[in-house]
């Protein structure tokens, strides 16, 4: 059985031979609109990072919704009515002068986490929450590497430790 281990502290800076093979899976990659210099950026980093590990194009399913609140919906929907295997939820939440950062925040972790256990399959957050723009900038592509990227290689991951416990026939 092969283990597979990642640096702790910047997950972007990744082993590839280490991440699992991706061609046989369909994955769905959602994206807020809101925050869109940020989010594209983790778009593309989690798109680039399924092709390099051998998802092909036409089983990436990509898609955009409004807020990051509506990322936990968007999943529901994905994992609902297609084949898809994982979803990537891809957000960035500002904190603001209101409490909206809070709720948005709060319901999207518990509301993605009750997707993922809903259908028993990996749901990533790759959600940034954040005090500043700059911050998010730095996890989209700078100095903190791309969390996008890190969505990418965790789907494939938590998709090859879901087959590794998967009975290859039904009970
Ligand atoms: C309303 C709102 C606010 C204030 N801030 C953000 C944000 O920083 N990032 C984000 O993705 N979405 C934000 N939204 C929109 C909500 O996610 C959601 O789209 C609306 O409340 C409608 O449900």
């Amino acid at each position: 059985m092969t283990i597979y281990i990642m640096k702790k502290t910047n997950l972007s800076d990744y082993d590839p031979a280490a991440v699992p093979e991706g061609k046989k899976y369909k994955i769905g990659v959602v994206a807020a609109e809101w925050n869109p210099e940020v989010t594209n950026a983790l778009l593309n980093g989690a798109v680039d990072t399924l092709k390099e590990h051998g998802v092909s194009d036409e089983n990436i399913v990509v898609r955009r919704v409004p807020g990051t609140f509506e990322l936990t919906t968007a999943a529901d929907i994905m994992l609902g009515y297609s084949d898809i295997d994982a979803v990537i939820c891809i957000g960035c939440v500002i904190q603001g002068e209101t409490r909206h950062f809070e709720f948005i925040c709060q319901a999207v972790s518990q509301g993605l986490t009750n997707v993922a256990i809903k259908y028993h399959r990996p749901v990533i957050f790759s959600v940034l929450t954040t005090d500043t723009m700059q911050q998010a900038l730095d996890r989209a592509g700078g100095k903190h590497g791309n969390k996008g990227v890190e969505g990418a290689v965790t789907a494939l991951k938590m998709l090859a430790f879901s087959d590794s416990i998967k009975p290859e026939l039904p009970f």
